[in-house]
């Protein structure tokens, strides 16, 4: 199957008792066993339940994997694929990404004896110069949140490989979506998503996916969601795989938009550094171009006049774009990563790398561009 095939199709069987067309939400904690241990697949939800399991197989059919499993969140996604670890081990992770991935890094599982190292991945050498011997797990979010910030998702894998292939790399896939980029086929071991942002799309849901192609490390994996017990719900299951049927022409749209709003606030008299892996003189564009279908609909930006206030004004004055955190639903969101989705990040770590009190972000929603660049403009204004 294609992928715009797989979106609505792959993994997916009807129900068998009814012929429903779609999953129907299996809205139950348990199931009538026959004799002790004697049932039909399904012994108790936290284990596995219809509906999400019709997810998981959504998952793992667009990431083209062939296992996937939902969590409560995007974060708790993370959480298990850490629980892969012993203390002791140590972890490469990008030097930008999701300030909740970081603070859970570095305020719980630092405390559990994992290292954690931070690097600057537009250089492959930057990732193979850190690994130790105790190197277990290379974490690559691209895009970046909120940097937008490019990694070589194939450079990576293949040279960490030639150090240890025993190393798991993982990619937090958020902002890309398989849609644009499919990270099991470039090598990797695992995809993360949160599955609150594009893959459900419409703002309604909090849920994490895992995708892997592995046998022993799906069997790892589902040991640890069943075990640690943090598993997305029937009906936020059922609402995820509805979002997914339409991953395609959301997508679509939100690159198109992402494009427009891109182009408008590079020319803005007021606006300063553009942050879009679709502009050339983005310093990796080279590789986004050769990884990615398409740019997305994130974008970042300065104002030229740098001051908080600046951006505040902005901020408070959009209408059609809702100051919220979160992204890639089917509405624009705007949001100040200082104060809203980085605060975590101590401010000397921030302040290294140029996330600044001027800096802001744009998830740009599927609505009619002409309303969306009025209102940024009207914002800009202000
Ligand atoms: O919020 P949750 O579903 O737990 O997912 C965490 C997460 C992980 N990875 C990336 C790249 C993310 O962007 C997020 C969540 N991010 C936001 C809420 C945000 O506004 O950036």
């Amino acid at each position: 199957m294609k992928f715009n095939t797989k979106t609505i199709h792959g993994g997916q069987k009807h129900e068998e008792a009814t012929g429903s067309v779609m999953t129907p939400v299996f809205q139950t904690s348990t199931y009538a066993q026959s004799s002790p241990g004697i049932h039909k697949g399904y012994a108790y939800s936290r284990a596995a339940n219809p509906t999400r399991t019709a997810l998981e197989n959504a998952f793992a059919a667009i990431e083209n994997g062939t296992h996937g499993f939902a969590f409560s969140s995007g974060l708790s996604a993370i959480d298990c694929i850490l629980r892969l670890l012993n203390p002791g081990d140590e972890v490469i992770a990008g030097d930008d990404i999701y300030g909740g991935s970081y603070r859970m890094f570095t305020r719980l599982f630092q405390k559990y004896g994992l290292k954690f190292q931070y690097v600057d991945m537009d250089e492959v050498t930057n990732v193979t110069n850190a690994i130790s011997s105790k190197t277990k797990l290379i974490w690559i979010e691209t895009p970046t949140n909120p940097l937008m910030k490019i990694a070589d998702i194939a450079a990576i894998t293949k040279a960490v490989k030639a150090v240890n292939s025993e190393i798991i790399l993982a990619v937090d896939n958020t902002f890309a979506t398989p849609y644009l980029q499919r990270p099991l086929d470039l090598g990797v071991d695992i995809v993360m998503h949160s599955a609150t942002k594009y893959l459900g799309g419409h703002s309604d849901v909090v849920m994490g996916a895992l995708m892997v192609k592995e046998e022993k490390l799906a069997e790892e994996l589902h040991f640890i969601q069943f075990a640690a017990g943090a598993i997305a719900g029937p009906m936020d299951s059922f609402l995820a795989l509805r979002g997914i049927k339409t991953l395609h022409v959301r997508m679509q749209r939100h690159c198109e938009n992402g494009k427009a709003v891109a182009e408008f606030l590079a020319e803005h008299d007021k606006v300063g550094k553009v942050y879009y892996p679709g502009f050339e003189n983005h310093p990796n564009h080279n590789i986004a171009k050769k990884q990615m279908e398409d740019y997305g609909g994130m974008v970042s930006f300065r104002l030229k006049d740098e001051s908080k206030q600046a951006a505040f004004t902005f901020l408070e004055n959009t209408k059609v774009f809702t100051l919220a955190e979160s992204l890639g639903g089917v509405e624009s969101l705007v949001n100040h990563p200082v104060t809203m989705t980085h605060a975590s990040i101590p401010e000397a770590e921030r302040l290294k790398i140029g996330i600044t009190d001027s800096l802001i972000r744009l998830s740009v929603g599927i609505e009619d561009i002409d309303d969306l660049l009025a209102d940024l403009e009207q914002a800009l204004n202000a």
